[in-house]
């Protein structure tokens, strides 16, 4: 494939630098791990903003770079062999962004697969079940009278919390130094503040989490992270 005539998307968000990293995102809990991880591995990179509106995340240019119509996704043109490489999923891109650049990811096996692991946790645990309180708690499902999937989602994500308040003891960071699990976990931690639902969660009964999501939003990196691409 050569970048970038054969790839669609950049019909419709031409690069800028076409040598660079293609970021296509918005600010979300998924979109920021791929800005934060950008941000903290000093890769440069160009940004499309691609807006949660279905006429832009399901729009059939979006579309033919990730069929599953969400964001983030990247183009590297100079992927693996020097060939360009397209990806979609939160998770894969930081993996994909460590092993590239060598930051975030241990190579050691048994202290790689511990940020792999708590990866997983994230991708298949914390942000699904938060993703649902958010609807339950805050946005249209808010108004479904049946109260069950709301205290499903409640109850999941304060089990979660404990989860992560207890792997944090002794600990400043999810799997020991700093890596993409916390780029990963971390905008998801902050997403219950977003939600209305820090008391129905007992957040405040979470020290550790709550000292381990302030340490994140510290960082320089992340501050920049948060706010790429700018909404507006
Ligand atoms: N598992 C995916 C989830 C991505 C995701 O849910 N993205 C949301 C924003 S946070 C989205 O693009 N939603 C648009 C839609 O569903 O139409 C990942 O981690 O990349």
């Amino acid at each position: 494939m050569k970048f970038p005539d054969d790839f669609p998307i950049t019909r419709r968000w031409p690069p800028r630098h076409p040598e660079r990293l293609q970021l296509y995102s918005f600010p979300t809990p998924n979109g920021v791990k791929a800005s934060i991880m950008l941000e903290e591995t000093g890769l440069p990179y160009d940004v499309h903003k691609v807006t949660l509106s279905d006429t832009d995340v399901k729009s059939a240019e979006f579309l033919s770079l990730n069929p599953n119509n969400k964001i983030p996704a990247i183009i590297d043109p100079d992927g693996p062999d020097g060939a360009p490489l397209a990806l979609f999923e939160s998770g894969a891109i930081l993996i994909y962004l460590a092993d590239k650049t060598g930051q975030l990811l241990p190579k050691a096996p048994a202290a790689r697969y511990q940020v792999l692991q708590w990866l997983m946790f994230q991708m298949g645990g914390v942000g699904p079940l938060f993703g649902q309180l958010g609807f339950f708690y805050k946005f249209a499902g808010a108004e479904i009278e049946d109260p069950r999937p709301r205290q499903r989602y409640i109850a999941e994500a304060h089990r979660l919390l404990g989860v992560v308040e207890t792997a944090l003891d002794g600990q400043d960071w999810i799997a020991g130094d700093y890596s993409i699990a916390d780029i990963a976990l971390a905008p998801w931690l902050r997403a219950l503040d977003f939600y209305g639902a820090h008391e129905v969660v007992g957040w405040a009964d979470h020290p550790r989490t709550v000292a381990y999501l302030d340490r994140f939003l510290d960082r320089a990196a992340v501050q920049r992270g948060l706010e790429i691409p700018a909404r507006d």
